[in-house]
């Protein structure tokens, strides 16, 4: 009898082949990305880096690793790189671990604003072992406010200055933000998770010349497997000024590495690293500018198309993938439109928007994405046509069987724009077996 997993999984592939995938930080990797995935790279123990490693054996994996490196500085124009981390998560995990001791300072973006829970939340590690301060978007514009995040600076006078966002739909000025930085003597950290593909394709503003670190997951934009990096640009050879035990200054690459591993990991995943040299291979390609161009356009037409249709749209608009929608115009809970759009078969998260009455289990607001559905193939055209199913969802919310309709009506519609998955030959739990 086959394992019921494969069942669930056909179950998966389905849901995500039927439905629409708003989810802005999910996307679809290529085949070529699952098959190094799948692969006997899984098998290997390599704890260490390239040429130095704790285990025998490492002499293939090893060139996995290199490829995937090169690739990665290619990409990004970085002089140094980790292709180690398991995600976004311990990428942060590190490097607050390699620039900061206990209790000392970290300014970030408000979690409640945009920001992510790695960045000094109380119910992460990095809240819980740094005294953190936060700062966030204005209430009138919905914008950071780069003023603000000097006067915070100044008082604060943070250890590490921390930037980047899970739903800020606005590009981030890093040159500000290292002056910033450099005024009160704070190490500048970026984190990139949500718009590296489209840094990568050159279409938003280059962190690396500016942060002294820049951290990222490798599953959103640059659509490849669930993974993380950090990377460095022209601080990479920097010293701390720390010295190791013969007298030597340490360099920041050198701590970063060591932090990582053997700080908070153990061994790295040589399979995922395979398949984010896969992912890199495939994001140094010009169709992934293409891609990455059009990720932007359709995420503006969204914007604009909902707005026509008397949403609130926050900061009017987006320069990136994400979307942000305010509901509390439309008299609906970011819950609620949550659960009313996946019965249309449309998968988006609910959020807080800044300064939220609501809690965040319930929310007032939606954030919708557009790379997983430009992957697909979704032009301009494509997403008024997804903001007129949105639309007509949520005013529908309470009507089970309008809902169901739109449902059908998006499994047929997307019929023209297949996913490259193979099917598994399993049945799927609740169909009957034919
Ligand atoms: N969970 C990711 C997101 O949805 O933005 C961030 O970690």
């Amino acid at each position: 009898m086959t394992d019921p997993i494969f069942s669930w999984i056909e179950a998966e592939r389905r849901r995500q082949e039927e439905g629409l995938e708003l989810i802005a930080s999910e996307n679809y990797a290529s085949p070529a990305v699952l098959r190094a995935l799948g692969s006997v790279l899984n098998n290997k123990y390599a704890e260490g880096l390239p040429g130095r490693r704790y285990y025998g054996g490492c002499e293939y994996v090893d060139e996995v690793e290199r490829i995937a490196q090169e690739r990665l500085k290619l990409l990004f124009g970085a002089e140094w790189v980790n292709v180690q981390p398991h995600s976004g998560a311990q990428a942060n995990a590190a490097v607050l671990l390699a620039l900061l001791r206990p209790g000392e300072r970290l300014l970030s973006f408000e979690l409640a604003h945009g920001g992510h829970l790695t960045h000094g939340s109380p119910l992460n590690s990095s809240g819980k072992l740094y005294t953190v301060e936060h700062y966030g978007v204005r209430a009138d514009t919905y914008l950071l406010d780069y003023d603000q995040i000097r006067e915070k600076a100044r008082a604060f006078r943070p250890k590490v200055l921390m930037a980047g966002a899970s739903s800020y739909p606005r590009d981030w000025d890093w040159k500000t933000l290292r002056s910033i930085a450099d005024e009160v003597g704070a190490f500048l950290v970026a984190d990139i998770a949500h718009p590296a593909g489209l840094i990568a394709a050159k279409l938003l503003n280059d962190p690396l010349p500016h942060c002294h670190v820049v951290t990222s997951t490798t599953h959103k934009t640059l659509r490849g497997p669930r993974g993380g990096v950090i990377l460095m640009g022209r601080d990479f050879d920097n010293p701390f000024g720390e010295k190791t035990p013969k007298g030597q200054l340490k360099k920041m690459s050198a701590i970063l590495d060591s932090a990582l591993f053997p700080g908070i990991q153990g061994g790295p995943h040589m399979h995922t690293i395979a398949a984010k040299a896969v992912a890199f291979g495939e994001a140094l390609q010009p169709e992934f500018r293409r891609y990455s161009r059009q990720v932007i356009r359709n995420a503006q037409v969204l914007a604009q198309a909902l707005m026509e249709r008397g949403y609130t749209v926050l900061t009017g608009g987006t320069d990136n993938h994400i979307v942000l929608v305010d509901l509390r115009n439309k008299g609906i809970t970011g819950r609620d439109a949550e659960r009313g759009l996946e019965k249309a078969g449309i998968t988006v998260n609910k959020n807080l928007i800044p300064y939220d009455p609501q809690p965040p289990l319930i929310a007032s607001g939606i954030r919708l994405g557009t790379p997983a559905l430009t992957t697909r193939g979704f032009t301009e055209a494509e997403f008024r046509q997804v903001a007129a199913w949105i639309d007509t969802a949520l005013t529908h919310l309470s009507d089970d069987e309008k809902l169901a309709k739109i449902r059908n009506e998006i499994r047929e519609f997307l019929r023209g724009y297949p996913l490259p998955y193979a099917s598994e030959p399993v049945p799927v739990p609740g169909e009957a077996s034919a």
